[in-house]
Parts: C-alpha cells; structure tokens; sequence
C-alpha cells in the first residue's frame, strides 16, 4: 500500500491482484535465445495491434526510445523535435552517446507543432550542414501537459519527411492514452511513422517495461543495440505477461483517469494562489502555477508531502500531477481538499 494519494507520475503504479496472478503464471524461457514464449507472444500482438512488421520488448521508455534513434541516425545527423520533448530533455543526453546525434529542437504549442516547421528546420544539403535524418514526435506530449498530438499534423509532417528523405519515429509513452481521448486507434496513429515506442509502465500499469515496433529490418537493428547495452533479459515472460495482460484489461480504462485529471483540474481552479487552464487538460496530465503565492513549486510540494499528497514539482512555480490507475475519485477529493488547505496559508 502507498500510504500517499500520489500524484507524481502515472509510473508509481503498483500491479492488480489479477495482473500478478498473469505474472505468475507465466510460460517463460530464455529471450536472449528468443525461446520466451510469453514475450515472443507481447511481440506478436504489439505487432499487431500497431500494423507493422515485428516489434520488440525493451526494459524502458528511455531505452525504446534511444535504440530507435540509434537504429535511425548516424553520428553527426540532427533529430528534428519538440523543444520539450523527452528524449531529449530527459534521458540523459543519451542521443550525443549512444547515437553521436544533436538535436533540432523547434518550439511547439503545448508539444504541438506542424509541418511548416518541420520543413523550415530541415537542412539544406551543404557541407556545412548536419544531415536532416529524423522527426520524433511525442503522443501524448508530457511537458505540454499530456497533449494529444493532431494525426492531420502528423500526416502533413509525414509528406514533408517523405518528401526530404527524412525518417519519423513516435516516442508514445503514453499514445494509449491519446489513442483512448481521440477515439484513433494505435494502428492508424503509428501508420506514418517508421517506428513507435509504446510504455506499458505507465498509464498501463505494468513494473517494467516499453515496445519497439516497426520494420522487421528495423527491429533487427534495434535488437542488435539492445543486446549492446545490455538490455537482453531472460525469463523476461514475467514481465510480458503483465504487458499482455494490460493491453487486454487496462486500454479503455484510462478514459476514468481522464475523467480523474479533469475533476482535479476545475477543482483547482477555485483554489486560492493556483492557476490553471482546466480546458486545456485532454488526458492523465495537468499542470499548476503556484506564482501567486509567496512559496515555490518544491516548496509547495514539500508542504503537501507532510499531508500525505505527492505532486511533482517540475520548474520554480510549477507542479505536475497524474491521474491513474492507483488514485481514485475520492482521492482527487482530498488531494484537492489538502491542497486548498496549503494554498490558503
Ligand atoms: N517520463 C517519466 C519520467 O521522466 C519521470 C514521467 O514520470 O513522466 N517518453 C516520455 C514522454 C516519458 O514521459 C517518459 C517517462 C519516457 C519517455 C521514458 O520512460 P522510462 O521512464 O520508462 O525510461
């Protein structure tokens, strides 16, 4: 039991009675060999369930999406992306060592950017020039405050890609979540991309865990980076058979953590010192500034903590809170009840 109503991120989540029971039960074998029957079987549906050729199971988002990377670019070439986006802001600098790459970044409205864009940062083919080699694009967008990326967006960005040669890969940690607020299935959003990483530890609520899918010639790059980085797992069907077992049970389920993001976000907007957009929250993810109050975000977040809410401070006057499948409706009352309490002082 988590004795906080915790809000920090949707990864806090602890596995269902009945996905330990799939966990459990689980036919294993040795994936470093590919002989794990419950992981060949992850690969399989997640395949499926996104129309591409072969997919393969990674220890997480981080590494999902940097093996893309690696498996897209060469040393030197520049990777088109959101300003706020992940893979570029939070995995470490991964991209400058494992791949050698820099970054593009281009500023978008809540995550959000167009085809437009795209094409004015895409080089000219001079020497002195990096080479333009990959768009990542991330659905739903988490800095931008869990924002479903328009597939028309994503469409006109994938003419201009095709058309400058360059290649797309979706970083869709949470696209489950984007997938069940727009009604567009995983299969139609990732049909303009050339690779797809999909988290089952987040929304999902799987321990560990994300998906790689697309070429079979793809896939094979990536696994080869995998085994590299030492990311080949053994008896990893444990941890596939909660994958599988939350694609099956925990999709459409998500819409109630919508439902939870949006009951908090109006809640908060009648909160003295906080100050929010409710309209603009479309998924799992809200932000608040606290800028009106004599305290910082971390300062706030401390407070709370001592009453039993966790929120997760991410810049001077600003806080992130998650809805998921641990926190319930109730809990979103008295997260808001104590917070109000800690505004008002
Ligand atoms: N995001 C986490 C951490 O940064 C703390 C979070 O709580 O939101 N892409 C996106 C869009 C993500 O939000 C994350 C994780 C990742 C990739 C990386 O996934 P992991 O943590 O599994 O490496």
């Amino acid at each position: 039991m988590n004795p906080f109503i915790d809000l920090r991120s949707d990864t806090v989540t602890r596995p269902t009675p009945e996905m330990r029971k799939a966990m459990f039960e689980a036919l294993v074998g040795d994936d470093v060999f590919g002989e794990d029957p419950t992981v060949n079987a992850l690969q399989e549906k997640a395949a499926h369930l996104f129309g591409k050729e072969a997919a393969l199971f990674v220890a997480s988002g981080t590494m999902a999406n940097q093996l893309s990377i690696k498996a897209h670019t060469q040393p030197g070439d520049d990777v088109i992306i959101e300003a706020g986006g992940h893979a570029m802001n939070f995995e470490g600098g991964a991209s400058a060592v494992l791949s050698g790459v820099q970054f593009f970044p281009i500023p978008g409205n809540r995550g959000v950017f167009d085809a437009e864009q795209v094409e004015a940062a895409i080089r000219v083919d001079d020497v002195h020039f990096p080479v333009s080699r990959l768009v990542v694009i991330e659905n739903t967008h988490n800095r931008g405050g869990g924002t479903v990326f328009p597939l028309k967006n994503i469409q006109r960005i994938r003419e201009v890609a095709a058309k400058r040669g360059l290649r797309m890969h979706m970083d869709g940690a949470r696209l489950w979540n984007a997938c069940v607020a727009s009604g567009i299935s995983p299969r139609e959003y990732a049909a303009p991309f050339d690779s797809v990483s999909a988290c089952l530890s987040k929304g999902l609520g799987c321990p560990v865990g994300s998906l790689v899918v697309g070429s079979k010639e793809f896939i094979k790059r990536v696994h080869r980076f995998r085994k590299m980085v030492g990311g080949g797992m053994r008896q990893a069907g444990f941890l596939a058979a909660a994958g599988i077992y939350a694609l099956d049970h925990h999709i459409n389920r998500m819409e109630e953590d919508h439902r939870k993001a949006k009951k908090m976000a109006q809640g908060l907007a009648g909160i003295k010192n906080v100050i929010i957009q409710p309209e603009e929250v479309e998924t799992n993810i809200l932000f608040f500034d606290v800028s009106s109050s004599e305290r910082t975000a971390h300062e706030v977040a401390a407070a709370l903590r001592e009453k039993g809410v966790r929120v997760h401070p991410t810049a001077k006057i600003r806080i992130r809170c998650v809805a998921h499948l641990d926190v319930s409706f109730s809990d979103i009352d008295r997260a808001l009840e104590v917070i109000a309490g800690v505004m008002k002082r």
